[in-house]
């Protein structure tokens, strides 16, 4: 049998790769510059799968490839809110992402900012660099303790309970969670955890608000201005999910009002273009979307895709298909 022809949108970690090699025509993006969506459509009439990744924008207009040769996108991920759906199905394109494998780390990266933002470590580290340390003292960079405090968490799929794991049994945290369906008891019970209807009710409840849920149009500004109204003086709001969840111009106006006591951000509207006010923010603790970026998920996530393409290319329903 012919080897299926794959492209790969960016470089992988090496092991991944030598993988895929061995079952696949394999084509990579030496260069590993993110694809423009002419690019995209190109590669979209010459090869039976393309495996995308967040970088990747398939649009309306990327997607708009009739007589395509590729017949499935393994995206390189859990999120896909850079695909349009519509566009997908039209197309008759199989779509899967890499669920599991990237949870604990994503929530590790959740952890991280949440610490790092309550007890000021991006401020303290921005000091020490810039040489303006002058020692200690009983009232330098004051922070928030965390033990025991409310943590809201809004989408409580897999990455949401893995933060909720860490919060709750790690750090002595009350869970309050918001999600569209209904949580089953006993997951809830692993964090003592309480589910609330909307997430006006959630936010006045909670010193720190961790996003986990899909990005895309349906959840574009979920937190705006009047949400973060919603929020304690002094609450915290740490985003590990998609960057267009929160509307940056009015978080930018809450941090600068110091309407909350801070945010947290792994991730961006239109990254990596950050927008300028957020440079300004010195309650902000800002990473380059990191949250899967370790050796073990990001061989794990490529591994997924590969058992995905297993299965496509050998007839059977892929296990993570979303399309
Ligand atoms: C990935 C992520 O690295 O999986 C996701 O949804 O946000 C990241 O951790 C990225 O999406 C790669 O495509």
């Amino acid at each position: 049998m012919i080897k299926p022809s794959v492209f790969v949108t960016r470089r992988w970690p090496a092991a991944v790769e030598a993988k895929l090699a061995e079952n696949y025509n394999l084509y990579l993006n030496t260069g590993d510059k993110p694809l423009s969506p002419g690019e995209i459509r190109e590669t979209l009439k010459r090869y039976d799968a393309v495996l995308p990744t967040v970088t990747d924008t398939l649009n309306a207009e990327a997607l708009d490839a009739p007589g395509a040769q590729t017949r499935i996108l393994g995206n390189y991920g859990v999120g896909y809110s850079h695909i349009c759906a519509a566009s997908a199905r039209n197309l008759g394109l199989t779509v899967t992402n890499t669920p599991d494998v990237l949870s604990e780390c994503t929530a590790d990266i959740a952890m991280t900012l949440l610490l790092m933002v309550a007890r000021r470590a991006g401020e303290g580290e921005r000091e020490l660099r810039a040489g303006g340390w002058t020692g200690w003292r009983p009232t330098h960079l004051i922070g928030t303790k965390v033990s025991g405090k409310t943590l809201g968490i809004i989408g409580y799929g897999r990455i949401g309970q893995e933060m909720a794991r860490r919060a709750h049994h790690g750090f002595g945290m009350d869970i309050v969670v918001y999600n569209r369906s209904k949580i089953a008891p006993e997951v809830l019970a692993q964090c003592n955890a309480t589910q609330v209807d909307t997430i006006d009710d959630l936010l006045p409840q909670s010193d720190f608000v961790s996003l986990h849920c899909p990005g895309g149009a349906e959840n574009r500004h979920l937190i705006n201005s009047r949400r973060l109204d919603l929020m304690r003086p002094g609450a915290f709001l740490i985003n590990t999910a998609r960057g267009e969840v929160i509307d940056e111009f009015a978080l930018i106006q809450a941090l600068q009002y110091e309407l909350i006591g801070g945010a947290a951000l792994d991730v961006f509207d239109g990254e990596p273009r950050i927008s300028p006010g957020l440079l300004q923010c010195d309650n902000l603790v800002m990473l380059p979307h990191l949250g899967s970026a370790t050796r073990e998920a990001r061989e794990a996530m490529g591994f997924r895709v590969l058992d995905n393409l297993d299965d496509f290319f050998h007839g059977r329903d892929p296990r993570d298909r979303v399309i």
